[in-house]
């Protein structure tokens, strides 16, 4: 398969060591001047743009948290005036405050070349009609995608997520060849088409790019059975940029790091201590070449490992392996990141029930589905039905316009809610990825 930009995908391992030096130079130089937060980091550290000579540098720099993001809140860390930022998103954070990011005309730029790379990894050329199921809006995976797939000059059908009915309509009649959303919507839309009445020679899909969420090898060969294609992982978060930071080649042999643009590295959790090559624990990433909202050594809390051999597929991009974990209780909840504390916020705002919950979360069938089960308080549990029905609408509907995803809402009898000696188990999560 064509690889995209085999100048920089396919780059010696010396000239990328050379490039990503000299961009993260650039990169500490732009936050230390423009980014007040990472003035006093470093400073605090007794550390100056001077001190980072080479990539091999990195490891004197502080990290960054989602925390700093949060508190920061909305555009506290960018390093460019606004007149320069031309598009904002936002995904989850882990209360009420949404984690916001920032591109510049250049950012979005690079954002469409590392998409570019990620969508023609699956073999996507100029003759393709890429069916782009990721949400549009706040959520990077639409727009991100939408833009890679133009860059290859693909027909995009920037269809968004949802509407199976209209997505297997158009995947029809248009011939899309591509798709891409969450793999566990790739299983529901090969489950609604087997239900249905047309038949597999009526569709032309021959990739998809499956990300967003964790999935498994059993997954994907599921996925890969059922719909008869090829279904390679994509890997991006919202801080880095979006969709676009790692992508499986056709090889299926872990996920190239567009490690030009980000640097990633692997610590333990715990020490914060750099692992070396191959050992699993969190990544961590720096971005080289963002300019409204560069990062410094961010914990993604998403646990992998890299791999630096080089890939039959020809590319000498670092691989992570797939993800395999998160070093947080963040759960991803039909694509959508849900913090368990999103959810205890809206209780206790609402403070007309116990503070005890539990968060029950099953596939059925594809559909993943979230239950929220709460304690009643002893005067609630004494009140009429009614009274207890219009509540559990009232939390469904809290919890639905904070989260942005269903869910069911059971209020429980007093003191049913198992408890805890030590961290309350808050999640029973009956999925098995
Ligand atoms: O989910 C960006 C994206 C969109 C990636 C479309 C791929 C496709 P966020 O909403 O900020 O951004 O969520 C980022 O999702 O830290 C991981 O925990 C998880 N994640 C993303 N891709 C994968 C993947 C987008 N392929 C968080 N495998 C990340 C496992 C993934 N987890």
């Amino acid at each position: 398969m064509k690889i995209w930009n085999p100048q920089y995908e396919c780059m010696s391992r010396d000239e990328m060591h050379k490039l990503q030096s000299e961009r993260l130079i650039a990169t500490v130089n732009h936050v230390y001047k423009n980014v007040p937060f990472y003035k006093k980091r470093m400073d605090g550290m007794g550390i100056l743009p001077g001190d980072i000579k080479s990539i091999d540098d990195l490891i004197k720099l502080p990290f960054t948290y989602k925390e700093d993001l949060r508190d920061n809140y909305p555009f506290g860390l960018f390093a460019v005036p606004m007149r320069d930022v031309v598009r904002i998103h936002a995904s989850s954070g882990t209360t009420g405050k949404r984690t916001v990011v920032g591109y510049t005309k250049d950012d979005i730029e690079m954002w469409a070349e590392v998409m570019a790379r990620t969508i023609a990894s699956a073999g996507t050329t100029k003759d393709d009609i890429f069916q782009n199921a990721y949400g549009y809006g706040l959520f990077t995976g639409g727009l991100g995608a939408h833009y890679g797939g133009e860059k290859i000059g693909a027909a995009v059908v920037p269809i968004s997520g949802g509407n199976t009915k209209r997505q297997i309509e158009i995947m029809t009649d248009f011939g899309s060849t591509i798709i891409s959303c969450t793999p566990s919507y790739a299983l529901y839309l090969a489950e609604s088409i087997e239900e249905g009445k047309i038949k597999r020679e009526d569709i032309k899909i021959k990739a998809g790019l499956f990300g967003a969420e964790p999935w498994s090898e059993s997954m994907r060969k599921d996925i890969e059975k059922r719909l008869n294609i090829l279904a390679i992982d994509i890997y991006g978060l919202s801080e880095i940029i979006g969709p676009g930071v790692s992508t499986e080649c056709e090889k299926q042999c872990g996920l190239h790091i567009s490690e030009d643009h980000f640097v990633p590295e692997i610590i333990n959790p715990d020490t914060e201590e750099v692992l070396p090559y191959g050992e699993e624990g969190e990544l961590v990433f720096t971005t080289v070449t963002k300019q409204a909202l560069p990062l410094l050594r961010y914990r993604t809390k998403d646990i992998s490992s890299l791999n630096y051999d080089t890939c039959e597929c020809g590319r000498t991009l670092v691989r992570m392996n797939k993800v395999t974990g998160r070093t947080d209780d963040m759960l991803i909840i039909r694509g959508v990141n849900v913090f368990p504390t999103q959810i205890e916020s809206v209780l206790l705002d609402l403070g007309e029930t116990a503070p005890h919950y539990q968060l029950v979360i099953e596939r059925k069938g594809t559909m993943d589905t979230l239950e929220v089960q709460v304690e009643m308080t002893d005067k609630l549990f004494a009140d009429e039905v009614k009274k207890v029905e219009e509540l559990e609408r009232k939390l469904k509907f809290n919890i639905e316009s904070t989260l942005a995803i269903s869910c069911k809402v059971t209020l429980v009898e007093p003191k049913t809610i198992a408890r805890s000696e030590g961290k309350a188990k808050r999640v029973i999560d009956k999925r098995n990825i």
